[in-house]
């Protein structure tokens, strides 16, 4: 950074050779940032930015003691006309004007059935937003953990400070009820650029453990350890694959967190050995609250040493929730943290065993006796904190405590898998996220979509909504269609609430379970895909899911997109979130991309929207090839990555035990498939330059069907059987196709 001009009313610093520009006038207090001359954003252009002091009175003689303490500022975003981001909210991906009614609002709620095209808050908060315009993406990350209101204002016209120009602009308004202004602005200018320059900031996506991204069972409740063994071998009866059963609070003795109930649950290790044999794991409820019982032994703990959150007269907070009367872990210490992380340990946790893996729930935290059903802002934390500084972090540290928990419980060994429902700017560091209460109907489950897309763009790429919908009875059309739909998103879990009927996928006839199985059978096939995506937003914060825009950025017929959206940078998934519908509509972009459609086959030109017939068993899934690497050019390549590793500790990062390769031929393989060949070939030869092995990723583990020799191998292809990605192989290949 260097001062390039000065004058009585403003300084101008620039950098990359000259290219970027800070110009600061002190009165009216300006900063703008200019790219080649042209101002991008402009903080405070409206003369709203505003802060208060904190001030000391005594706690007890106010509500609120450190007095007003709000901060503002607004930005104007010059040239663009969509901004995205703020999650979490149940509304479309791109952010609305907010003239028209309330501003966003990011404060940290149990919502229960939450209300559609709504800017209330939900359970987490990421104060991101990210704007686009066809040649620069821009964010501006607002750190603040307290209630915070975002309003925004679209306008066609842009009005700088000595012009007037027909330029579309976007003014945002931030609001924050305490803090400082502590406010980011991430220049971009690619979307990729941007991914990084917010991971820099708040972290990458941590690497799940493999069986993570497979299937999960859950329901509140699976009632004792003959329904869970039941509800296993119904999977296997089916032939569905699966990897996660869940327990939801029942599971406890009197909601106790780390306690079993003595009747349903009296053999947990043995429950979870029967599990592991077939290599899978369960997942138990974990939440903040503690019963308030002084004959209990953890929290008598909890309670002598410090680490519940305190009310404003300095006694223990007391609130009501699942177990009836509880107290409320302080995460916001670090003590507390360290004591909840030892008490994963599996000495102190009986009935835990390594195959074991949590779910934090109501942890904004839930108070059912609260204001809006949360903590009393003037709820004290350690250091004296107000809970109304700090409420939106609240869940996030109780997921940092509980990841660092399993961490330690395996000596450091192993990943972590933990769901949070509760979550702030950075949790991606921690795992998974979903988006908590949503209900059995159509509109939810189409809500889904921008949702994750929305969570995806602020940095939490491992997310998903409950399939089927947590509350209420699916009918069998839509119990199909989400689990097509949330197969495509990144968490994928099944649950019900314990007022519904049961819907373990084999219940509702044959057509339905062979749907259900091909559609987790998909999953499974695509998983080599997933956790190559994975590895990239752990590595480079890609999101496996994005926008339209994010991998078409100059294409403005995008920008609005939420109902299809692609999965890494090769397929185009376009879910169907309607009842009884004969076609959907796509929109394929890039007029010089070819798009195959997975299923048919068919080839299609991009630049267009498609109207394409739908079955019950269609879920669009289009694969795309850049036109410099497609099949159908006279080159005949294309190329993609595979990331492989052992699927569960931390060797990739310790020991660098992991392999990452290219494929200078990769399309889509099953024994060998490769689209866009424009003949059928009576043989495909795979030449290998080091000795390649081949990797299953189906349950059964098969052989290929001709072992590998001489590096070659040669299969009998047919033109096209099918999109599943049975065989990997591990190492550089070039596919020979005989016509
Ligand atoms: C479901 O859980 C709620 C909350 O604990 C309880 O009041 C209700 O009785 C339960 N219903 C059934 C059918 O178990
Ligand atoms: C002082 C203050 O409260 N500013 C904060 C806004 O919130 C973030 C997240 O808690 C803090 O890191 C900032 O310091």
């Amino acid at each position: 950074l260097r001062v390039e001009k000065q004058t009585k009313d403003s300084v101008t610093f620039s950098w990359s050779f000259g290219r970027y520009q800070l110009r600061v006038w002190h009165s009216p207090f300006r900063l703008e940032i200019l790219c080649e001359q042209e101002v991008m954003v402009t903080f405070n252009s409206k003369d709203k930015l505003w802060f208060e002091r904190l001030q000391h009175r005594p706690r007890a003689t106010c509500c609120a003691p450190s007095g007003p303490s709000s901060i503002g500022a607004d930005l104007c975003l010059h040239g663009f006309r969509h901004v995205y981001g703020l999650p979490q909210h149940a509304d479309n991906l791109q952010l609305r004007d907010t003239r028209d009614g309330e501003p966003y609002r990011l404060y940290n709620l149990d919502v229960f059935a939450y209300p559609l095209y709504s800017r209330l808050g939900l359970y987490g908060s990421v104060p991101l937003m990210v704007a686009h315009k066809p040649d620069r993406t821009l964010g501006v990350f607002w750190l603040n953990a307290s209630e915070t209101f975002i309003n925004i204002q679209y306008s066609d016209h842009q009005v700088t400070f000595v012009s007037v120009r027909a330029d579309p602009q976007t003014d945002v308004h931030w609001l924050s009820e305490s803090g400082m202004i502590d406010c980011m602005v991430l220049l971009g200018p690619s979307p990729q650029q941007l991914f990084a320059q917010y991971a820099q900031l708040t972290g990458y996506q941590a690497l799940p453990p493999l069986f993570a991204l497979g299937y999960h069972q859950c329901r509140w409740n699976y009632i004792d350890e003959a329904d869970v063994k039941s509800v296993d071998a119904g999977f296997d009866r089916h032939s569905i694959p699966y990897d996660v059963i869940w327990l939801d609070i029942e599971h406890t003795d009197g909601k106790r967190y780390f306690t079993w109930d003595p009747v349903h649950f009296p053999e947990p290790a043995k429950l979870q050995q029967h599990l592991e044999k077939k290599n899978r794991k369960l997942v138990i409820i974990s939440d903040p609250h503690i019963k308030v019982d002084p004959s209990w032994s953890l929290y008598c703990e909890a309670r002598d040493r410090g680490h519940f959150v305190k009310d404003r007269e300095g006694q223990i907070f007391k609130g009501s929730c699942w177990p009836g009367e509880s107290s409320y872990l302080d995460f916001s210490s670090s003590a507390t943290r360290a004591w909840y992380s030892r008490c994963f340990g599996l000495d102190k946790y009986k009935g835990s065993t390594p195959s074991l893996f949590v779910w934090n729930d109501m942890n904004e935290p839930s108070v059912f006796s609260g204001p809006e059903l949360t903590m009393p802002k003037d709820a004290v934390h350690c250091g004296d904190w107000e809970h109304r500084d700090l409420h939106n972090l609240y869940g996030f540290y109780q997921h940092m405590a509980t990841v660092e928990g399993l961490i330690t419980r395996s000596g450091g060994l192993e990943r972590p898998f933990v769901l949070s429902r509760s979550f702030f700017a950075g949790s991606q560091r921690l795992g998974a996220v979903w988006t908590g209460d949503n209900v059995a109907n159509w509109e939810y489950l189409k809500i889904s979509v921008p949702m994750v897309l929305s969570l995806s763009l602020a940095g939490i790429a491992f997310c998903g909504a409950d399939v089927g919908g947590f509350i209420q009875d699916p009918e069998p059309e839509l119990l199909v269609r989400w689990y097509q739909a949330a197969a495509l998103q990144p968490f994928f879990r099944g649950h019900s609430a314990n007022v519904t009927n049961r819907r373990e996928p084999w219940l509702f006839g044959d057509e339905v379970t062979a749907a259900i199985r091909t559609v987790i059978q998909q999953r499974y096939s695509l998983l080599p895909y997933w956790y190559t995506l994975f590895h990239q937003a752990h590595t480079s914060a890609l999101p496996p899911l994005r926008p339209l825009w994010v991998e078409f950025p100059e294409e403005e017929s995008t920008f609005s997109v939420d109902s299809h959206y692609m999965l890494g940078g090769a397929l185009l998934a376009c879910p169907v979130t309607e009842p009884g519908i004969q076609e959907i509509k796509v929109l394929l972009p890039g007029s010089d991309e070819i798009w195959y459609d997975i299923h048919s086959a068919l080839v299609y030109k991009g630049g267009r929207t498609l109207s394409l017939p739908v079955t019950l068993d269609t879920v669009s899934l289009d694969d795309n090839f850049t036109p410099n690497c497609n099949l159908l050019s006279p080159q005949g390549t294309a190329d993609g990555e595979l990331y492989l590793d052992d699927g569960h500790s931390f060797r990739y990062r310790d020991r660098k035990a992991f392999c990452l390769r290219t494929f200078d031929c990769n399309t889509v393989i099953q024994s060998v498939t490769i689209l866009g060949v424009k003949s059928k070939p009576s043989a495909v030869i795979v030449h290998a330059s080091e000795t390649p092995t081949y990797t299953s990723m189906t349950p059964e583990n098969k052989p290929p069907k001709q072992p590998l020799s001489n590096n070659t191998c040669s299969y009998c292809v047919s033109c096209y059987s099918g999109w599943l990605l049975r065989y990997i192989c591990v190492g550089m290949c070039v596919f020979n196709i005989s016509k």
